[in-house]
């Protein structure tokens, strides 16, 4: 009997978990389970650059970076870039809403075609968050590097220190302190997040994820955005994920990493985030009062993108088109 047989059946007949265990000790558990261990790339895909939400000028960057035969961070963090500079995007970089007591804190994360990965989190003096969290996986011995220590490493690192809180998000602020009223508006204020994920001329994929968070959010809160397997995922293996939207849900499920592994065994970036959706609302009544979106990119270049609901946009640059796509959504009303 082979030895996946004998632990299936071994596991239906009774013999349990210590029998199993035991059968498979000696060797790598991951020979024992997977069975569809890489995903090849099929076809050499023209370069692909997709991005949360209708960020147009972002995903151009993007696209056109790759195009022009840039690696697939380079054109991901450039893409990224040109939100985290817009001072309109009320939830990433300059101009993002702030906490309760009024301080901008961005997160962002970068992950890498070979597997490495950066992050930064509660940084409220320097807007490039992503480039800082490339720099994190590049200049350090670690992946994440948090508030003051992550400030402290942006000014050894050249980053221009900023103050991030704009005039006009001052004023939203002081507006929302006579209420104070904490009540997440779906695909509104808190839905800016860009998350993007590139396929570049080699085939390779990575991706970048950058955000304010959610919009006066408690005091040191920290979303998913920055969080690899949560925001953001890639392996050059299968393929990559990034999520936006309500991120305490897309922690709770692991989502990114979630779909990769969904699209490692077999189903196609579509099926994967329907599925990584569905996980979040079977567990949740109050589904209809949040949004979360997920976009995926396999490595054959094939897409997906899907929501809880209604208003969620997914932009998609090949062959020098930047088309914005509606995306599909779980709450049919
Ligand atoms: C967070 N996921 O901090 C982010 C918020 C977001 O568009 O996506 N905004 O939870």
């Amino acid at each position: 009997m082979k030895r996946r047989n004998f632990i299936k059946n071994a596991s239906l007949t009774g013999l349990g978990v210590v029998a199993s265990s035991a059968a498979i000790s000696c060797k790598n558990p991951s020979e024992e389970i997977i069975e569809k261990p890489t995903m090849k790339q099929t076809k050499k895909p023209t370069p692909i650059a997709i991005c949360t939400w209708r960020f147009t000028e972002a995903n151009a960057t993007a696209g056109k970076a790759l195009k022009a035969g840039k690696a697939a961070l380079d054109a991901a963090i450039a893409g990224v870039e040109v939100e985290e500079e817009n001072l309109k995007n009320t939830t990433v970089g300059i101009g993002g809403t702030p906490d309760r007591e009024g301080n901008v804190t961005l997160d962002a994360c970068v992950m890498n075609a070979d597997g490495n990965c950066g992050s930064v989190l509660c940084v409220s003096t320097t807007k490039n968050v992503a480039a800082l969290a490339r720099k994190v996986m590049e200049e350090t011995p670690h992946v994440m590097l948090a508030g003051e220590g992550a400030e402290a490493f942006a000014y050894e690192q050249g980053f221009e220190k900023e103050n991030l809180l704009t005039d006009t998000a001052r004023e939203a602020w002081q507006e929302w302190l006579k209420t104070s009223e904490y009540k997440p508006i779906i695909n509104i204020e808190n839905h800016d997040t860009i998350g993007m994920l590139t396929l570049d001329t080699n085939g390779d994929i990575a991706g970048a994820c950058s955000t304010s968070g959610l919009s006066y959010k408690m005091k040191g809160r920290v979303g998913d955005s920055p969080i690899i397997g949560s925001g953001l995922f890639v392996d050059n293996e299968v393929g990559g994920a990034v999520a936006t939207g309500m991120g305490e849900e897309i922690l709770k499920t692991v989502g990114s990493f979630l779909i990769v592994e969904l699209m490692r065994n077999g189903l196609s970036p579509q099926a994967a985030c329907e599925e990584a959706v569905r996980r979040i609302v079977i567990k949740n009544e109050n589904y209809k009062d949040f949004q979360v979106a997920y976009i995926a990119l396999n490595k054959d270049g094939e897409t997906g993108a899907y929501c809880i609901h209604e208003g969620f946009t997914m932009m998609k640059y090949q062959n020098g088109e930047n088309e914005a796509i509606a995306v599909d959504f779980y709450h049919k009303k």
